[in-house]
C-alpha cells in the first residue's frame, strides 16, 4: 500500500509513506464507509461481548473492494477468527511499526565484546545477544570520535558531506550544533508516529540551539549534552531535555592529579573520584521507563552510553568482579582524567557493567511482551582508546587498550581512519524477523542507519544521504542487498585524515593539514586486515580511484578546510536559534 502523507518537518514539506500513520487515515475512511452498513471498524475493534454498539460479523463476510487515497484498489476482507480487517495482501489491521532501540557505546574497540575475540572482559549478554540475531563483522563508525561520527549516524552522510566533521566544542558548554535544516532519523521515525528519546551523551549541539535534540526530533532527552561533562561519571548534574536534574554527587573535575603525599596504594586514597549516582545507572533508569511508559506505541530510543569512556570510574560491586584479575599499576592522573587504584579492573568492570545494562533493557522488552516487535542493534562511535600505542604508560587516562587488545587484530585507535578506529562492533536483534546465528560480512557504515530505519517504516529518504537500508542483511535476504561502491570518511582532526574503502582496498592520507595533496597510502583488506602493507606503488591506477573518489565526495564546508586550514568553527554561537 502506498498511502502518503504531507508531513511537515523544519518547514520542508515532506512526503512520507509511513504505513502505521498513513493506516490510521485508511481506518477512518473505513470506518465511515463500512461503519455504517456493517460493523464499526477501527484499529482496536471491541472484544465479542462488550457492548461496544455493533458486534463484528460471525464469519468472513464478502470481500470490500475500496479505492484508497493512493488511487490504488484494494480487496479486504473480515476475518472470522481475529475480528479484524484483513488487506489482500494479508497484512492485518495489528500490524504495527517495529520499536527501534539503537545502543551506542562510547570509545568500544573492535575486540571488547566475547563474541568478537575479546578474552578477558566478560560480556554475556552482548554475545547472547549475538547468538540469538547477527553480528556484523565489516561495520564501520561514521568517525575516529564522537561527534561527527554521530553526526554521520543522525544524518546518514558521510564525513565528505556531514555537517559536522570533528569535535568541536563551544563556550559554554556543548558542541557546534547541528543545522537547523539537516533531518534526523528521530525526525524521520517522529514523523511515522514514533515516540523518541535520546538518552545518554549527545554532542551534537547545546540546549536551545539549533542542535538542541529537542529541537531534532527527539521527545524526550536524558543525559549529558556536552561531551567534556561527559568525561566525569559522577557529574553533580544531567540535564532532562533542558532542566538540569541534580545528582548526589560533589562537584568535581574529571581531569585531576592525584594529591600529593597520599599514598597511591591505598585504595580508600581514590574514594573522592567516586560519588552516590553512577550517571549509566541513572540513564538505564530512564531508559527503562521510556520504554514502559510508550509499550502501547511505536518508539525509537537511542540510547548513547558514555560507557566505556574515560574517565576510569564504576561502582564498587562491578569493580569487585575483577579485582585481583589482573597485574595493576595505580594510574596518577598524570595522562589525563581521573587517578584510578586498579585501572585495568575498572576498565573491564565499566564495560561488563554496560553488558549488564544490556541485558536489562534485552530482559525489559521480553517482560513487556515486546520482544518479537523490537529491534535492538548495540555498536560503538569509534575505536579504543587511544594514546602513543595505549600501553599502560601511554595510554590515555589510565587506558590500557594494547591489553585488553581492544582492537582485535586492527591497526589503529581512536582517531585514527585506520580500521582500529573506524570498525566497530554492531550486533542486531529482532527474533521475529532476523535469523538467529547470523554472521554477516556485509560492509556497513553509520549512514546507512538512516535508510535502514527509513525503509522499516517505509519512509522517503533525505535526497543527499549517502546510506544504502542493511534491512535486507537484518531480514536473512543477502540476495537483495545492495552494495555500496566506497566508503568514505574525510575527518578534519588528529592532523586532518581522509579514507576511502572500495571492495578490499582501503586508501589513507594522514596530514592533511601539512600536506592536503600528500601521497596515499593503499592496503589489501582481504590479506593485510591490520593494514601494515602500503602497496600504494604497486597500484597506482587503484590510488588514482581513490584519489578521484575522494575529489567526488568532498563537499566545501564552511568551517573546515584542509587547504586553508581552516580548522572548526567559531568557539561560540552568536545566536541562540532553537524552538
Ligand atoms: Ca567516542
Amino acid at each position: 500500500m502506498s498511502l502518503q502523507r504531507q508531513v511537515n518537518i523544519k518547514g520542508k514539506s515532506w512526503v512520507s509513506r509511513c504505513g502505521h500513520v498513513a493506516k490510521r487515515k485508511l481506518w477512518m475512511v473505513l470506518g465511515v464507509v463500512v461503519g455504517a452498513s456493517l460493523w464499526c471498524v477501527s484499529p482496536n475493534p471491541g472484544k465479542p461481548g462488550q457492548s461496544a454498539g455493533s458486534q463484528p460479523p460471525s464469519t468472513s463476510g464478502s470481500p470490500l473492494v475500496l479505492t484508497e487515497t493512493s488511487g490504488e484498489a484494494a480487496t479486504y476482507t473480515v476475518s472470522a477468527r481475529t475480528h479484524q480487517v484483513v488487506r489482500e495482501t494479508g497484512e492485518t489491521s495489528n500490524s504495527r511499526h517495529p520499536n527501534i532501540i539503537l545502543i551506542l557505546a562510547d570509545d568500544l574497540g573492535y575486540g571488547e565484546l566475547g563474541c568478537y575475540g575479546q578474552q578477558k572482559i566478560k560480556t554475556p549478554n552482548l554475545d547472547r545477544m549475538a547468538a540469538e540475531g547477527i553480528r556484523f563483522t565489516q561495520f564501520y563508525a561514521g568517525a575516529p570520535v564522537c561527534a561527527p561520527s554521530r553526526c554521520v549516524l543522525m544524518t546518514g552522510k558521510h564525513l565528505g558531506h556531514a555537517a559536522i566533521r570533528d569535535n568541536s566544542e563551544v563556550q559554554p558548554e556543548g558542541q557546534w550544533p547541528l543545522p537547523a535544516e539537516e533531518i534526523t532519523i528521530a525526525e524521520i521515525l517522529k514523523g511515522c508516529g514514533y515516540a523518541t528519546a535520546a538518552i545518554g551523551k549527545w554532542g551534537l549541539g547545546p540546549p536551545g540551539s539549533t542542535g538542541d535534540p529537542n529541537a531534532q526530533g527527539f521527545d524526550l532527552f536524558f543525559g549529558y549534552n556536552c561531551q567534556r561533562h561527559a568525561h566525569n561519571h559522577y557529574p553533580s548534574w544531567l540535564y532532562r531535555n533542558r532542566e538540569k536534574v541534580a545528582l548526589r554527587n560533589p562537584e568535581f573535575s574529571a581531569h585531576q592529579r592525584f594529591p600529593e603525599g597520599a599514598d597511591p596504594n591505598d585504595p580508600r586514597a581514590y574514594a573522592q573520584y567516586i560519588g552516590e549516582d553512577y550517571a549509566p545507572d541513572r540513564m538505564l533508569a530512564e531508559a527503562i521507563a521510556f520504554i514502559r511508559e510508550n509499550r502501547d506505541r511505536p518508539f525509537f530510543l537511542y540510547y548513547a552510553t558514555t560507557v566505556p569512556h574515560l574517565a576510569l570510574q564504576v561502582p564498587q560491586d562491578s569493580l569487585q568482579e575483577y579485582l585481583g584479575q589482573f597485574p595493576e599499576t595505580p594510574y596518577l592522573g598524570d595522562r589525563g582524567y581521573l587517578p584510578c587504584f586498579a585501572p585495568r579492573a575498572t576498565y573491564a568492570a565499566m564495560v561488563s557493567r554496560l553488558d549488564r545494562d544490556v541485558g536489562r533493557i534485552l530482559e525489559e522488552i521480553k517482560q513487556l511482551g515486546l520482544d518479537s516487535q523490537t529491534l535492538v542493534i548495540f555498536t560503538s562511535d569509534n575505536g579504543p582508546t587511544h594514546g602513543r600505542g595505549g600501553g599502560p604508560e601511554n595510554g590515555v587516562g589510565g587506558s590500557d587498550s594494547v591489553f585488553f587488545q581492544s582492537a582485535g587484530p586492527l591497526n589503529g585507535l581512536k582517531g585514527s581512519v585506520f580500521e582500529g578506529g573506524i570498525r566497530v562492533p554492531m550486533i542486531a536483534r529482532w527474533p521475529a524477523k532476523i535469523p538467529a546465528g547470523t554472521v554477516s560480512d556485509h560492509v556497513a557504515v553509520f549512514y546507512d542507519f538512516l535508510p535502514t530505519f527509513a525503509e522499516i517504516v517505509s519512509a522517503e529518504v533525505p535526497a543527499e544521504i549517502d546510506g544504502i537500508s542493511f534491512l535486507p542483511t537484518l531480514l536473512g535476504q543477502p540476495e537483495r542487498q545492495k552494495a555500496h561502491d566506497f566508503l568514505v570518511w574525510e575527518f578534519y582532526g588528529y592532523g586532518g585524515q581522509q579514507a576511502v574503502r572500495f571492495g578490499p582496498w582501503k586508501a589513507i592520507r594522514q596530514d592533511c593539514y601539512k600536506s592536503p595533496d600528500g601521497p596515499l597510502m593503499l592496503f589489501n583488506l582481504e590479506n593485510d586486515l591490520g593494514e601494515t602493507r602500503d602497496v600504494s606503488s604497486e597500484y597506482p591506477e587503484l590510488v588514482q580511484i581513490a584519489e578521484l573518489i575522494l575529489k567526488t565526495e568532498h563537499r566545501n564546508s564552511p568551517f573546515w578546510d584542509f587547504a586553508t586550514k581552516r580548522r572548526g568553527p567559531p568557539k561560540t554561537l552568536d545566536t541562540q536559534v532553537g524552538p
